[in-house]
């Protein structure tokens, strides 16, 4: 189902067959009419999705001659590129929006070996100047515009079919640059195609309000959001995205920082599931449709949860009231405890 030529060497983390939760707390706070499973992306090599279409793109890079990488990144492409190149003994080099990716995204990126990058700009403008940068230089571009990597990502669509024995009734995810809502459709179609499944779900998306250049039509110039891995303002499969929406009969809509807020602590507190802010906008985002009535019967939905919460330890802490130190005495303890 790749397209791997039998003579290259696999550049692997054992990456993929992450497990899909079912997730029957957060069903009953959304819409008991719904069955819901978790695709819990977060369990990859990195972290993240990205290693999935990794692989395959610095496998290729590799294979075809290529020394060296480069992406730009909101964070978890960078960890990621980072990671491969250095197994497949490859230079690479990331440009990030300064000061606004996630600290974990760093820190691996950095431990990795890359080079990092920081520029005085946002992610759409990190884009343009790696593509014009690998258009002109002997270095593999491993972005999502590397067709490679869309090729790898769609493997997780299989995977759901494959777990649940049949296609989901409705498939959520975050869209960011609307890579991954292109492979999963793209994933989901050739499983159809080839009789292992009957139906197909409908593709439903969610950008953060402040980066949601689909839903509203037009380019954002400074997007926004608490989301950083999703802080994109002009997404380079934005298309495809269309396409994937419109052919499976879905939406594409938006959610607050406040509601995606909510959604994180919900998947951590009713599930016990640690997933990062951008992965949370998928749950806000059928928290949404349920609350306007969108659901009119039962439903098997999957949610891809794209990272883990312990790349961005930072906001999970800035929730919550930090605890406070109490002398180390049993009574000092009791008095605390609420037994
Ligand atoms: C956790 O790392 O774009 O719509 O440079 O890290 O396929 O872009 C990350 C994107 C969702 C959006 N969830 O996916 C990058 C980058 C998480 C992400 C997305 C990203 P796409």
């Amino acid at each position: 189902m790749l397209p791997a030529p039998g003579d290259m060497p696999i550049i692997t983390l054992n990456e993929g067959d992450t497990p899909l939760i079912e997730a029957s707390r957060l069903a009953q706070a959304i819409d008991p009419k719904l069955k819901i499973f978790l695709k819990f992306e977060g369990l990859n090599p990195t972290g993240s999705f990205k290693d999935r279409g990794m692989t395959l793109a610095v496998s290729r890079a590799r294979y075809e001659g290529m020394h060296s990488v480069i992406c730009a990144s909101t964070g978890n492409t960078s960890a990621s590129a980072a990671a491969y190149a250095a197994r497949g003994e490859m230079r690479c080099y990331v440009l990030i929006p300064g000061g606004k990716i996630a600290l974990g995204k760093l820190a691996q990126a950095l431990i990795y070996g890359a080079k990092v990058i920081p520029i005085d700009g946002n992610f759409d403008e990190a884009l343009c100047l790696v593509r014009e940068i690998s258009e002109n230089h002997p270095i593999a571009l491993v972005n999502s515009i590397n067709p490679y990597r869309l090729q790898g990502q769609k493997t997780a669509a299989f995977e759901i079919v494959d777990a649940l024995g049949r296609a989901p009734d409705y498939h959520a995810l975050p869209v960011g640059n609307a890579g991954n809502i292109t492979a999963y459709w793209m994933g989901f179609q050739q499983y159809a195609a080839s009789g292992r499944c009957a139906g197909l779900p409908k593709m439903l998306g969610f950008q953060a309000a402040g980066a949601a250049p689909i839903v509203d039509g037009a380019p954002v110039a400074n997007p926004e959001t608490i989301a950083t891995a999703i802080r994109i303002g002009n997404p380079a499969s934005w298309k495809s995205a269309l396409k994937a929406r419109d052919e499976s009969g879905g939406l594409i809509d938006k959610v607050t920082d406040a509601e995606i807020l909510a959604a994180y602590r919900m998947l951590a507190s009713l599930e016990g599931i640690f997933a990062e802010p951008a992965s949370a906008a998928p749950v806000a985002g059928l928290l949404k449709l349920a609350k306007r009535g969108y659901f009119q019967r039962e439903a098997v939905v999957t949610v891809t949860l794209t990272g883990h919460g312990l790349k961005d330890p930072q906001t999970a802490v800035d929730q919550v009231p930090e605890p406070q130190m109490v002398p180390a005495r049993r009574d000092a303890i009791l008095r605390i405890l609420d037994l």
